[in-house]
């Protein structure tokens, strides 16, 4: 960015002495923008979660709490092999279940007596928290924390004492274990109410890990999108109202959190939590449920493919190791992603755009990997419209677009016409594109192909078009 304003003055400088024409300023950005910390959170795109912990151990989903810690005791717990199997997989972060619904923490805290410290597991010495930011570390990942408000097992819980508990625990897995680029809030809650302090445990994850995401129902940094299933909207803004709302049953309606509002107060993007699974935690009758390939294809297509992050639960068994079936099964998945997204068929095109701001936004921009380098068109200019005429005749099914969100989320509609020798046939449509946005459609050959923005709140800036063929099943 910098380096960009030194640009631009040297060039006004070199206008001014009459050498050169003057320069054209960028789009002003337009409505809420993303913070720093959430565009680089977006184009993670895509990580693991780890959902692991007493539950492990009783074939449940959500523990009552008055479990035996004891029974807590993996026999060969390998956080490198997760933090391997992840790396492997092409994600770029973890986020572990530090304390679920049972309370149990899977790390010593000094706030619980239900812990891995009372468990038998190393005798009571081990610290999985520890083990797996050691392992990220090595692996060059990124770690986050899952910790549920809803505690049935704590004491304190259901009266005002237990949110300083809660801060207390936050503190520890806060500065105990390096960086934090998630915090994951869990909204579910039955049984005993208990009245959170949300801005105060908000307001202590900014004070220890000024740059972490804070996942939530209602956000501030990434919203649940309202569905378990890996299904964002296919009309996805980044934007959403909150005020009013709080995470659980006060939480906007699933739809509404599955669309986000287009013109929201605040930028809370969409983050699709799913298990590969037919279950969060590990039991072995859910051995035969691992989704295959095009299922998880679909998935990508409906999380990171709308302009949402994909979180995707692969839960270590009771060794503490993620299952042969569930890694071989990521593998797979990465090699089709590798095969479908390897050879960008658009490379080498001709882009001629119906407007162009200048020359430093041409419509070019949208084929190199500057993310910051994008094409944009004059202020008044809210339906311009991009031929890509590709160096030979290609045969694709995947149009990959990209909004400049540093800029805002601005395309409200749009269509893709494809050149049949005669006439310009629609191929695909869309609504909103966000980060990243990929249409699925029958497989085209042609050499041209045409893009429009019929419908944005803004003039448009896009900073990436991309085209693949992926092969027939
Ligand atoms: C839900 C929880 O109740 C499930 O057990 C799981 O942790 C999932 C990610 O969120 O609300």
């Amino acid at each position: 960015m910098k380096f960009r304003t030194g640009c631009w003055l040297i060039l006004f400088l070199a206008a001014a002495c009459g050498e050169a024409p003057a320069p054209v300023a960028p789009p002003e950005p337009y409505g809420v923008l993303p913070t720093a910390a959430q565009i680089e959170w977006q184009k993670m795109e895509y990580y693991l979660f780890v959902h692991f912990g007493i539950n492990t151990f009783t074939n449940e989903e959500w523990g009552s709490g008055q479990e035996s810690p004891a029974i807590f005791n993996p026999t060969e717990l390998d956080c490198r092999q997760w933090a391997a199997t992840a790396k492997a997989a092409g994600m770029k972060a973890i986020i572990i279940t530090a304390k679920h619904h049972d309370g149990f923490c899977l790390w010593p805290s000094k706030y619980s007596r239900h812990t891995v410290r009372e468990s038998r597991w190393k005798n009571g010495k081990g610290d999985v928290l520890r083990e797996l930011s050691d392992a990220c570390k090595e692996y060059g990942l990124k770690f986050g924390v899952y910790l549920s408000p809803w505690d049935r097992n704590h004491p304190s819980f259901g009266t005002p004492e237990y949110n300083r508990v809660f801060v207390n625990t936050l503190e520890e897995v806060l500065t105990n274990y390096g960086d934090v680029f998630e915090q994951w809030f869990d909204g579910a809650n039955k049984g005993k109410k208990q009245v959170y302090d949300w801005a105060l445990f908000n307001a202590t994850i900014y004070k220890h890990q000024p740059h972490a995401v804070i996942f939530s129902d209602v956000g501030p940094g990434c919203r649940w999108m309202g569905n378990e299933a890996g299904v964002a909207g296919e009309t996805n803004w980044s934007r959403l109202n909150v005020e009013g709302y709080e995470p659980g049953i006060k939480a906007p309606k699933p739809d509404v959190l599955n669309r986000g509002n287009m013109l929201g107060a605040q930028w809370i993007p969409a983050e699709v939590d799913v298990s590969i699974r037919s279950h969060w935690f590990y039991t072995p009758y859910t051995d035969n449920s691992v989704k295959p390939v095009e299922e998880l294809m679909a998935i990508y297509h409906t999380s990171v493919g709308r302009n949402a992050n994909l979180l995707l639960n692969v839960p270590p068994d009771r060794r503490g190791k993620i299952p042969a079936r569930d890694s071989a099964r990521l593998m797979e998945f990465k090699a089709a992603l590798d095969r479908v997204y390897a050879t960008d068929l658009a490379k080498g095109a001709t882009l001629t755009a119906s407007h162009e701001r200048g020359a430093a936004f041409a419509a070019a921009n949208l084929l190199n990997n500057d993310y910051d380098s994008y094409w944009a068109v004059g202020d008044e200019v809210f339906h311009p419209s991009l031929e890509v005429r590709l160096d030979k005749v290609c045969t694709f099914n995947r149009l990959v677009l990209q909004e400049y969100i540093p800029l805002g989320q601005r395309v409200a509609k749009f269509n893709v016409e494809a050149w049949d020798g005669k006439a310009w046939k629609e191929i695909a449509s869309g609504t909103t594109i966000g980060y990243k946005r990929i249409l699925c459609f029958p497989a085209v050959t042609t050499y041209k192909l045409r893009i429009t923005i019929q419908n944005s709140l803004a003039c448009p800036v896009l900073n990436k078009i991309a085209l693949y063929r992926a092969p027939a099943r």
